[in-house]
């Protein structure tokens, strides 16, 4: 073969390799890798309870402890009635909390105060690059109609203030697709009590009520239990979020809430 031609041929190689790379190699956020976060504080605790209702058969809970060496956090997540079909799921801390009408568009999107984006996908071989709230992503998508899972994201923070501070956000499931099935938000669970009151929703709308739900144990496994209290559970499986339209146009608005994030940085 003629030099110049496998000079082309070798570029040709090269261009793929590099737009291949492009696609799946770790991506450092515009403000850096994530951090750990090693300051967390012992003993603090967060509940996000979902419900089943008429849009979503989802119940269970994601619960978020202060890992036993304060780095990071401990989820233990059990659910189930996730939908027969459409997964794997996907599932995210999101910026915002569920508003009173249960939309979970409104959560807005992942937590990402480093400004990684959306795209490429998580590399879960190297967490610190991926979004903050990537939860699935980083540490596997539910498959089935049941999940339960347990482990340590040493990248989320129980410290009010931090940009990956969790403790006021919410948790959004989504199919595969990335339509949104269901979303709940995260209330206080220090000392194993829910501290305030917060809702509970038969079709997504909040109500407010006694909260008097104990934990028999903090370490114990997240269960739908015998709680008096259920929070935030609220679905959105239609609307603008189901289009893809709609999906892009919230990765651009998601950006936008990265970066106001990102500038919270430098305020704190
Ligand atoms: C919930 O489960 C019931 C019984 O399997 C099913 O008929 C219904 O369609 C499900 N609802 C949703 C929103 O998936
Ligand atoms: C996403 O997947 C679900 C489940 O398969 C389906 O009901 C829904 O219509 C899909 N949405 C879009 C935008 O494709
Ligand atoms: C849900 O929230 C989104 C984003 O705030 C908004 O654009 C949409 O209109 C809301 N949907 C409903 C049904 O209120
Ligand atoms: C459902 O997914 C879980 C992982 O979350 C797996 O352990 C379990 O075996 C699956 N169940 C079925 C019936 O496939
Ligand atoms: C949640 O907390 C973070 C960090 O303290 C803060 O930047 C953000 O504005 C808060 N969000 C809401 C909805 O209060
Ligand atoms: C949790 O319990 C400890 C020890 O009893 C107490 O000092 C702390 O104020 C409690 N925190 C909350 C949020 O209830
Ligand atoms: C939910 O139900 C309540 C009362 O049953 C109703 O007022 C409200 O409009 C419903 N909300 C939605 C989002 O369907
Ligand atoms: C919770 O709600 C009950 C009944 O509405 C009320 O009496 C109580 O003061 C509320 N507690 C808090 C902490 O808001
Ligand atoms: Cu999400």
């Amino acid at each position: 073969m003629p030099s110049f031609i496998k000079t082309v041929a070798a570029i040709a190689v090269l261009a793929t390799a590099v737009v291949a790379q492009s696609d799946t190699t770790p991506v450092t956020g515009k403000l850096g890798d994530a951090p750990l976060q090693s300051s967390n504080p012992a003993g603090v605790a967060y509940i996000a309870t979902f419900t089943s209702n008429s849009k979503s058969n989802i119940s269970g809970n994601v619960l978020a402890l202060t890992s036993s060496d304060d780095v990071g956090v401990n989820f233990q997540i059990a659910l189930t009635g996730l939908p027969a079909e459409g997964g794997p799921f996907l599932y995210h801390i999101h910026d915002y909390p569920v508003p009173a009408d249960g939309n979970c568009t409104a959560t807005g999107a992942h937590v990402d105060p480093y400004v990684r984006g959306e795209t490429p996908v998580c590399d879960a071989s190297s967490p610190a690059t991926c979004q903050v709230g990537d939860l699935s992503g980083k540490h596997g998508k539910p498959t089935n109609e049941t999940f339960s899972a347990t482990y340590v994201d040493k990248y989320v923070s129980t410290v009010p203030g931090q940009g990956a501070f969790m403790g006021n956000r919410s948790i959004v499931v989504h199919y595969a697709n990335k339509t949104r099935i269901a979303c709940a938000n995260f209330v206080d669970y220090t000392n194993g009590t829910a501290g305030t009151n917060t809702t509970t929703s038969t079709n997504g709308t909040i109500v407010s009520g006694s909260s008097t739900r104990t934990a028999s144990s903090q370490t114990g496994p997240a269960t739908s239990g015998s709680a008096s209290k259920t929070s935030g559970a609220a679905s959105s499986s239609s609307s603008a979020a189901a289009s893809t339209g709609a999906a892009s146009q919230l990765s651009v608005n998601g950006a936008l809430v990265a970066a106001v994030g990102g500038l919270a940085l430098f305020v704190i």
